[in-house]
């Protein structure tokens, strides 16, 4: 009897093992993860963080617990070392926002309408975007803001890189605002790697086209080092990803060449640089080999964005994943891997409570991986009305005082604060919850 017994006790324990086995980049451990322990063959689990541990790719003996794996780096037989997040991350190096309104009007297919085109500035007739900024910087502590702009606003509608004065004025006033506030400051070229419906370097404006704006932009920027270049917004359904990095490196080239020899560039993946399958689309692979013209990687940051909601297209209110299994772990594991980091330069959702959560959870997670991510950038104030669905803009008080967005107050702002936790107090359970 006692032998059936343990017999049977076997086979149950062998088959809760055999259905336990995660599959390769999901979790399989952490705080209060009651979930499978051990990784499908070709997979161990690796401790990230005490609160999360991941199946990474690897040959090391499969199915060895998380509890006894540790914080120490996976065994040398894995596909690559090391690959856990440093042991005291600190805090991100950028939190801030996008402030839209000279991009109004850009549509996907790189047609930017001039009439759309809406200064976030007061003394263009727009709001104050300039005050805005200010505030974000004074009484939040935010230190990056990402100022869109269309190629065709800069240059009043030709496909190269003569730069329309007048119009530049303008959108220079925009970032000169936002460096008055001590911040960095992201010159973004909103145009999806198109012009007026064609893709860059691939039927539509050469590289040379593409490097004569960034030298022209560069130029004016070079002296500055809080100036972040950021290539290019939201490439998506470019056909040869090859070809696309060389256009890529045409910009960076470009850029270094007029002088702007340290700043930080943004390198943007196809599939609207999306973080999700920013390895996977081959966009990874394509653009490590871009390179400044001494053969250095120094400041080349790969540009990489997410949303929250269940498509991905930051359209919906709702949020509905934090984006850590699918994008975050697996993209922190291959920039480790590679020696690379990435910026998340847009990532949103509606001011709501599904959303505070998944932010919440989202944003730690790049913060406790902060070898590998500079920070974050929500998309965004600017020139949006308060009914657009993932408004960050404040609302300034009679008194002159602004009142912050919920999403942006909580969620954004206090994850963002340095290695303290007290904000936790407020947004609960968060922290815990992944
Ligand atoms: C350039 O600026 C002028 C003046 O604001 C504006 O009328 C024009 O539409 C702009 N050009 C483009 C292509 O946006
Ligand atoms: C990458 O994504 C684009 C769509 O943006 C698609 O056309 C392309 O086939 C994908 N490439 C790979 C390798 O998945
Ligand atoms: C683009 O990325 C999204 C997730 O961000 C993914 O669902 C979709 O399949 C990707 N498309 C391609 C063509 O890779
Ligand atoms: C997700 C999101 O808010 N996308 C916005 C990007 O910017 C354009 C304007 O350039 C908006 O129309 C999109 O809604």
């Amino acid at each position: 009897m006692k032998s059936t017994f343990s017999a049977l006790l076997a086979a149950v324990t062998l088959a809760l093992s055999v259905r336990a086995q995660a599959p390769v980049w999901s979790q399989c451990g952490g705080t209060g993860w009651t979930g499978a322990t051990t990784c499908e063959s070709g997979a161990v689990c690796t401790e990230l963080n005490p609160s999360y541990s991941q199946c990474v790719p690897g040959t090391a003996t499969v199915g060895v617990p998380s509890a006894t794996t540790s914080a120490s780096a996976p065994t040398a037989s894995s596909t690559c070392a090391p690959n856990s997040p440093p042991a005291n991350p600190g805090k991100l190096r950028f939190a801030g926002v996008n402030i839209s309104g000279f991009d109004f009007g850009c549509s996907t297919d790189g047609t930017c309408s001039a009439s759309g085109a809406w200064p976030p500035l007061t003394q263009y007739y727009g709001m104050d975007g300039a005050g805005q900024m200010k505030h974000f910087v004074e009484d939040d502590g935010y230190n990056v803001f990402r100022l869109p702009v269309g190629w065709q606003f800069l240059t009043n509608g030709a496909a190269n890189g003569d730069i329309d004065e007048d119009n530049f004025t303008e959108y220079d006033a925009l970032v000169q605002a936002c460096l008055d506030t001590g911040a960095s400051c992201i010159v973004d070229i909103h145009n999806y790697a198109r012009f007026n419906g064609k893709i860059i370097g691939q039927g539509g404006p050469t590289n040379e086209d593409f490097a004569a704006l960034w030298s022209s932009v560069a130029a004016k920027y070079a002296d500055n080092d809080k100036i972040i270049f950021g290539v290019m917004n939201e490439p998506h359904d470019v056909p040869d990803i090859n070809l696309w990095a060389e256009s890529v490196q045409a910009a960076v080239t470009a850029i270094r060449n007029a002088g702007a020899t340290s700043q930080l560039i943004l390198l943007p993946g196809n599939n609207w640089t999306s973080a999700e399958t920013f390895v996977s689309n081959g966009s990874a692979d394509a653009l490590n080999k871009v390179t400044n013209p001494d053969g250095s990687i120094t400041g080349l940051i790969f540009d990489v964005h997410k949303y929250l909601d269940f498509d991905n297209s930051g359209t919906n209110a709702e949020c509905t994943t934090n984006n850590i299994d699918n994008a975050w772990a697996p993209l922190a594991q291959w920039l480790r891997c590679n020696g690379r980091q990435a910026f998340n330069t847009e990532t949103g959702g509606g001011n709501v409570a599904s959303c505070e959560e998944f932010m919440c959870q989202q944003v730690e997670f790049q913060k406790a991986n902060s070898d590998v991510f500079l920070g974050y950038v929500g998309w965004a104030a600017g020139n949006f009305y308060n009914g657009y669905v993932l408004s960050e803009v404040p609302t300034q008080n009679a008194d002159g005082t602004w009142t912050d967005q919920p999403l942006f107050k909580t969620t954004f702002l206090l994850v963002f604060e340095a290695g303290s936790f007290a904000g936790f107090v407020i947004v609960p359970m968060y922290y815990m919850s992944y």
